[in-house]
């Protein structure tokens, strides 16, 4: 913000209408907001119903209020933006502060939620699913005052609000251009103001990696070697320009896809093997030392070294907290402990132990590390989902992960396999790989789960042994259904994943995925722990291949799902 008050420009009366309206059903927020197909949160009243729903479930904290909007810029996002400011004027929110163009990073939106001190924000973003006005996705998710997503309290209160709702708030004649930075004030029915700021997505952005990392080494590193980064035309095109081109210096040729599509291209924006294929591809047949990919709204990473070498978000993780002190904002800031999501593997927990650091195992959902970060309790956190972050914001963010990668290679001076060589050799290889089986149909899959449920409620089932075709053995030693109580507001959270563990240390777990627009995901992950060195740089598609047969074999997957 400029050194001096910015006096409104234009004020403007507006008025108020109360709209009829009828409940839509499933209007339930996932894993993280409201994700479903475009053609349904298209529909007359559908996406104004839960945005109204959204603020009411602000309760005594809307009238007065500040919150921040932005989007990762796929279809519908520049409409729901316009319905926002129209409504939250008519539900007497003081100000909007505005993402120029409506785009902004959900990372981004969680750091002005929490430097401009706000009561929360709107993200728009269906995250790594599909976008575009034909079978694409969108999303709507609500971020709370500690700039994260809300917790499951608050987005039960949006659901009960969705399956009651009989009318809704705006003022449709308030017109705001929000493709130009400046502040507007509106008189709403003559008797309160709104005020919408539109700010620049980048700047601040820009300006708090600059003060996490130390911008100078990684310049100096890249003159050295290659980077290619792969935004998959989502939102972090303009941010990897910006910050790994115009302040670090790799030449133009070192990005893939940083221009924004409202429909990605007609691709899927989920960093991974799979949909940055063409960054794999690059990789290999280039001589790029080491290679990014984000996915729709910025928060998720895929990091590849030389010769498409994968890191799995995994050992990211182990990697990066084991790395820390190499980052000068933990240098300046305590690291009390780590985190990861139940399914990501305990390669994390074993560099806890040698650094005598606390280590926590919750559920999947960023939303489950809040509380951790508010308390201190924990500086760094991830899920195998592809998702890396730190207590400098509350989501998860795939520029900061890149950047921390770089900063570590650069102060090692070793390449990306030579790190994870040493780490293993360290601490041991946690093998870890995860099967998605997508657009399934939604009853076999839950009668799959129920009858999973059975298996782990069945005690005699510990201790059964099954074989894999090539003839090994594994022996139940252990089966649940993940729960977790927040060790800091002792909230329970029950059936979060079937875990089935073995006596040779492997695992398999299986749930539904929480963020599918339609029909169900089932998630299947299996890791394995390797301690001798010779088996440690063995694929991971060779060393779990016995026990995700064992897993396909104990859940009848193939049988339930075709
Ligand atoms: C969201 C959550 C993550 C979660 C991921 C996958 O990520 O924030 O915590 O790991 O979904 O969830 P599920 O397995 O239920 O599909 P994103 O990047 O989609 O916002």
């Amino acid at each position: 913000s400029p050194p001096f008050p910015v006096p409104p420009f234009f004020l403007s009366g507006v008025n108020m209408s109360e709209v009829a309206t009828q409940v839509f059903a499933g209007q339930k927020p996932g894993t993280s907001g409201l994700r479903k197909r475009v053609e349904e949160f298209m529909q007359d009243h559908y996406m104004e119903n839960f945005i109204q729903c959204t603020l009411e479930a602000m309760g005594n904290d809307l009238p007065g209020s500040t919150l921040v909007v932005g989007g990762d810029g796929r279809y519908g996002v520049t409409l729901a933006v316009d319905k926002i400011i129209k409504m939250a004027a008519a539900n007497k929110v003081s100000k909007l502060i505005v993402a120029k163009d409506g785009i902004m990073s959900t990372p981004a939106v969680s750091n002005v939620i929490r430097t401009q001190k706000t009561t929360g924000g709107i993200i728009l973003t269906a995250s790594h699913n599909p976008g575009g006005q034909n079978g694409g996705d969108f999303g709507i998710k609500f971020n709370c005052a500690n700039g994260g997503p809300a917790p499951t309290d608050f987005t039960d209160k949006i659901y009960k609000l969705s399956c009651e709702i009989k009318s809704y708030r705006i003022c449709n004649n308030l017109q705001c251009d929000f493709s130009k930075v400046g502040t507007t004030t509106f008189v709403v029915d003559g008797s309160h103001d709104f005020v919408v700021e539109v700010v620049d997505s980048l700047d601040d952005y820009v300006q708090m990696m600059k003060d996490i990392f130390d911008f100078g080494m990684i310049k100096d590193y890249l003159k050295s070697v290659k980077i290619l980064v792969n935004s998959l035309h989502g939102v972090t095109g303009p941010y990897a320009e910006r910050i790994f081109g115009s302040e670090l210096g790799a030449p133009a040729d070192s990005f893939l896809k940083t221009n924004i599509l409202p429909d990605f291209g007609g691709g899927h924006p989920d960093p991974n093997l799979t949909y940055a294929a063409d960054l794999v591809k690059a990789m290999s047949e280039g001589d790029y030392a080491f290679g990014a990919a984000f996915d729709g709204d910025g928060d998720r990473n895929m990091i590849l070294g030389a010769k498409a070498f994968f890191v799995t978000p995994c050992d990211s993780l182990a990697v990066i907290a084991n790395n820390l002190e190499l980052i000068p904002y933990f240098q300046k800031n305590p690291v009390n402990g780590y985190a990861r999501s139940m399914p990501t593997s305990a390669a994390l927990d074993r560099v806890a132990q040698v650094k005598g650091k606390e280590c926590f195992e919750t559920p999947t959902g960023w939303k489950f590390f809040g509380n951790l970060l508010d308390a201190g309790r924990i500086a760094l956190c991830g899920e195998e989902s592809f998702g890396t972050g730190s207590d400098h914001i509350r989501e998860k963010d795939g520029i900061w992960a890149a950047l921390a990668w770089l900063q570590i290679l650069a102060a090692r001076k070793q390449s990306v396999e030579e790190v994870l060589k040493d780490h293993w050799a360290t601490y041991g290889r946690n093998f870890f790989t995860r099967y998605d089986y997508e657009n399934c149909e939604s009853d076999p899959c839950q009668k799959m789960m129920d009858e999973l449920q059975a298996f782990v409620d069945d005690s005699g089932n510990i201790g059964k042994v099954f074989t894999s075709q090539s003839g090994k053995s594994f022996e139940v030693s252990k089966a649940d259904n993940f729960a977790y109580t927040d060790p800091i507001d002792n909230s329970i959270t029950t059936k979060q994943g079937i875990r089935v563990f073995f006596s040779d240390g492997s695992r398999f777990v299986m749930r539904l995925s929480g963020t599918g627009s339609s029909g169900a995901t089932v998630r299947l992950y299996v890791d394995t722990f390797e301690g001798d060195k010779e088996k440690q740089t063995k694929s991971a598609a060779e060393m779990l291949a016995p026990c995700i047969e064992v897993a396909l074999q104990i859940s009848k997957l193939p049988t339930y799902t075709g």
